[in-house]
């Protein structure tokens, strides 16, 4: 039996019967920002070059430390996780291509892995290692560290893992590896600081040299959990030294759930930027930690002021090196994670439009004449104003939904898959 996609049609005549309104919304709008000097065209024309990939580990129940819910027709393998992805691609139009998780969605045939890909419309993104757990058929545990680990053959282990995930990347057409590790010390006196430091940078110069020329490596921050003392590479102030190490292939990558409660994160991708080391982003939501939820859901603002630089720094002819990645890095408790990978991959767009019409050159002005409160208003400005019909229109105008969360219910696609994938095994799906 085939397994049930959602057609194309269906998704044209779901638009029918909201094009009028988001038509004649789509004019007032842009009426609107005409008089502050935007076109609604432009802007729209890049909202939809506009894209995102998602994990492979985000279209499963994410859960809590504490439990998973598993919802009904989740994915059981990486061909089922790779029609959930496809699915939200074909609705949003701007998903395509999935970060692939190893060992976790491990392919036993990359040339197949590939192929299904590209018969569904999609690709893959950068490759994400795991040493933060071990394994059935692992020789060396990682309880107390990977990278990092006091003893070097385990820290070999860990690189071979990596250039392992390097060399699959390679096979499905991927450009770029993420590296997160786990390793630091939950107690003062366990880890010595610097020498673990130190190991690390021998580690990665290893894993960096078997980068192919066109490849990235990105490495990834952050504060703490699970060691709750002292974690390796902790900040980007860490994760920067150690990539202006590694040379020029080798970028930061912003999670925006690793960092301590009220940083200021959108300063931090300034910084990136000017050193021209911002390799890209794991978006998603905290209120508290590193809660993983959805992005956009908690301080929109911020996830504005971060658009706010990357538009920034796109018009900036001074900024080199600035060709960010974008993935959605989340952990889906209470919703659909197919639901949910498509309304914060709206949110993305919602924040990159709202960021595109910043009246730049006044806000330059308020700057310069030391008129806090006009450039405050500025950045306001832009943020209050309701971008959805550019959103929708920009969907439509790519293909996919102007309600993409209305038509992936419409189209019963959860239901039926519910009956195509009965057997519930358990996913080791997780969060990072
Ligand atoms: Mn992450």
């Amino acid at each position: 039996m085939p397994e049930f996609t959602i057609d194309k049609t269906f998704i044209a005549e779901e638009n029918n019967h909201l094009r009028t309104q988001v038509q004649s919304e789509y004019v007032q709008l842009g009426e609107q920002i005409q008089r502050r000097g935007f076109s609604i065209d432009a802007i729209t024309k890049q909202v939809q070059a506009f894209e995102v990939a998602v994990p492979s580990w985000g279209v499963g129940t994410g859960g809590t430390r504490f439990a998973r819910f598993p919802g009904p027709g989740e994915p059981r393998n990486v061909f089922e996780k790779l029609a959930d992805c496809a699915a939200i691609h074909q609705l949003t139009r701007a998903t395509p291509r999935v970060s692939l998780h190893i060992p976790w969605d491990k392919p036993d045939d990359p040339a197949e892995l590939t192929a299904v890909a590209a018969s569904l419309g999609i690709g893959f993104d950068a490759m994400n290692s795991n040493t933060f757990q071990d394994q059935p058929d692992q020789r060396h545990s990682y309880k107390f560290g990977s990278l990092t680990h006091v003893d070097a053959v385990v820290r070999a282990q860990a690189v071979e893992h990596n250039i392992a995930c390097i060399e699959i990347g390679k096979a499905i057409g991927s450009k770029a590896l993420t590296v997160w590790i786990a390793d630091g010390g939950n107690f003062p006196g366990q880890v010595d600081t610097r020498k673990a430091f130190h190991r690390y940078l021998e580690s990665l110069r290893k894993i960096y040299a078997a980068l192919p020329n066109d490849w990235k490596v990105f490495v990834e921050y952050k504060l703490y959990e699970p060691a709750f003392y002292s974690t390796v590479i902790n900040d980007w102030g860490t994760a920067y030294a150690v990539v202006n190490q590694l040379g020029p292939k080798a970028f930061c990558l912003v999670d925006l759930g690793h960092h301590a409660p009220n940083v200021n994160i959108e300063m931090i991708v300034a910084r990136l930027i000017q050193l021209g080391k911002l390799g890209g982003f794991h978006f998603n939501d905290s209120k508290y930690g590193d809660d993983d939820l959805d992005t956009g859901s908690i301080k929109p603002f911020q996830l504005f002021l971060i658009f706010h630089e990357l538009v920034g720094a796109a018009s900036d002819s001074s900024v080199e090196n600035f060709h960010p990645s974008y993935m959605l890095d989340q952990s889906h408790n209470v919703t659909d994670p197919v639901e949910a990978l498509i309304s914060s991959t709206e949110e993305l767009q919602r924040g990159y439009a709202q960021a595109l019409l910043v009246d730049r050159p006044a806000l330059q002005e308020y700057q310069e004449g030391n008129d806090a409160l006009m450039a405050l208003k500025t950045l306001k400005g832009a943020f209050t104003t309701d971008v959805t019909p550019i959103l929708q229109m920009a969907r439509m105008n790519s293909g996919g939904a102007i309600d993409p969360v209305a038509v992936f219910r419409a189209s019963g696609y959860r239901k039926k898959k519910a009956k195509e994938r009965p057997a519930a095994t358990s996913s080791r799906s997780g969060i990072i």
